[in-house]
């Protein structure tokens, strides 16, 4: 069938609107009819040319919302009609990952996602005869997508696309970082940086499980108001601060976080993030992204004292479990997801979602089919 997608035709470039051929679902696939996408600084970053695992040409997206319209032989849990939400991380119950029960990095389709191709090795996308990559298994920047079963969460029919599309990547990571990951307890000291669609969603978690300080730390002074309507106590423009960020918050958290978390993928901050945690128990959870080459640092003594690194993908969430449940707090008022989504716009009009990023003006941009 013919779609509607914005293909990266290279790395660098602006996406592309353009008419592509999609096929149809192999055994254990359906159909998605993708109704809404947000846009995420992970597409920006795999756009940019930064990540190892990039291909191109290829049909970015990984946080929509739609309906399935075919399933192929052998799909249980899914019929035409249900909502859903595609997952970048999976979730088959099956694979050793699964069954350990104490990572959601499930691995079934792992290897052939990284490398742009569904789970028996083909693309399902084409321009003019050429395949066309998909990305993290997802491929949202199409109007109609292929996704494995075990790859797609139902949800209930009465959630908005345009709101709920938002659970495909960040409010799950930023919320689930925080209580999956961290296991922040109640009381607890939390410093978030990168008060971006991640960070700002780290805050709501924080708040939600009963956070006493949520410091804030943030470039852009635009991205305090928000951060403060989520649960945010504290905020700290690095610029402001006179003399070295980290003793900065160490003192104002006295004595350090408990539990900081890194939203925006700069590996100094990374290292800021960890040694602004207290001594003998503070966490530090990356959740940003870093570009090939990029490594972090400190002196091991900062972990010899009993600072913990840790990371997060995903939010540490078992998608097919924990995401329709995440739409249900949204749907009963528990999660605010309207205030972050600041632009809603045609596919057409995708780059200028970019553009708003990049500009640090808004928070999320979705795009609509
Ligand atoms: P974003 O662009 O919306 O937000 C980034 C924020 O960081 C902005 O508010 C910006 O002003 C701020 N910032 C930039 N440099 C800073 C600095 N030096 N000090 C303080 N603040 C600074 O991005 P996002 O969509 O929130 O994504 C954040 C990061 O999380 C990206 O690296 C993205 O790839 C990553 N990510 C990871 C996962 C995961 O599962 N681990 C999931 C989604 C996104
Ligand atoms: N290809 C990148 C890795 C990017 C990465 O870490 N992705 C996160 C999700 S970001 C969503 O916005 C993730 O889930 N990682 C686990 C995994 O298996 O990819 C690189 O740098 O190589
Ligand atoms: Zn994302």
């Amino acid at each position: 069938m013919d779609v509607r997608a914005a293909v990266a035709l290279e790395a660098g470039k602006p996406l592309s609107i353009e008419t592509v051929q999609l096929d149809g679902p192999k055994e254990g696939e359906v159909l998605v009819e993708i109704k809404a996408t947000g846009v995420c600084h992970t597409d920006a970053y795999t756009l940019s040319g930064a990540d190892p695992e990039g291909l191109f040409p290829a049909i970015l997206g990984h946080e929509g919302a739609g309906v399935v319209v075919e399933v192929g032989a052998g799909v249980q849990s899914l019929k035409t009609g249900d909502h859903v939400i595609p997952l970048y991380t999976p979730e088959c119950r099956n694979c050793e990952y699964c069954l350990s029960q104490k990572t959601n990095l499930c691995q079934a389709i792992r290897s052939t996602q990284g490398r742009g191709v569904m789970p028996d090795g083909s693309s399902r996308f084409a321009i003019d005869g050429q395949p066309l990559y998909h990305y993290m298994g997802t491929s949202t920047f199409a109007n109609y997508t292929v996704l494995p079963e075990i790859a797609v969460a139902k949800i209930r029919e009465d959630a908005p696309f345009e709101k709920v599309c938002y659970i495909g990547c960040g409010v799950t990571t930023g919320i689930g970082a925080v209580i999956n990951t961290a296991k922040v307890e109640y009381g607890a000291n939390v410093v978030v940086f990168g008060l971006g669609g991640i960070g700002l969603n780290v805050i709501q978690g924080a708040r939600m499980v009963g956070a006493n300080m949520i410091v804030g730390v943030d470039l852009n002074p635009k991205k305090k108001a928000l951060a403060e309507k989520l649960g945010m106590t504290h905020f700290v423009n690095p610029r402001e601060v006179e003399g070295d960020l980290v003793a900065h918050l160490v003192e104002l958290t006295k004595g350090g976080a408990d539990y900081s978390f890194e939203c925006i993928g700069n590996v100094n901050v990374m290292r800021q993030a960890l040694e602004c945690c207290h001594k003998g128990w503070g966490v530090s959870v990356i959740i940003g992204v870093a570009g090939a080459g990029q490594e972090i640092s400190t002196r091991p003594f900062q972990l010899v004292t009993g600072r913990v690194w840790k990371g997060s993908a995903f939010g540490g969430a078992r998608g097919r479990t924990d995401v329709p449940k995440i739409v249900d707090w949204y749907m009963e008022g528990r999660i605010n997801i309207d205030d972050l989504i600041t632009n809603v716009m045609p596919i057409e009009r995708i780059n200028e979602a970019f553009d708003l990023m990049h500009s640090g003006e808004g928070i999320r941009t979705v795009v609509t089919f």
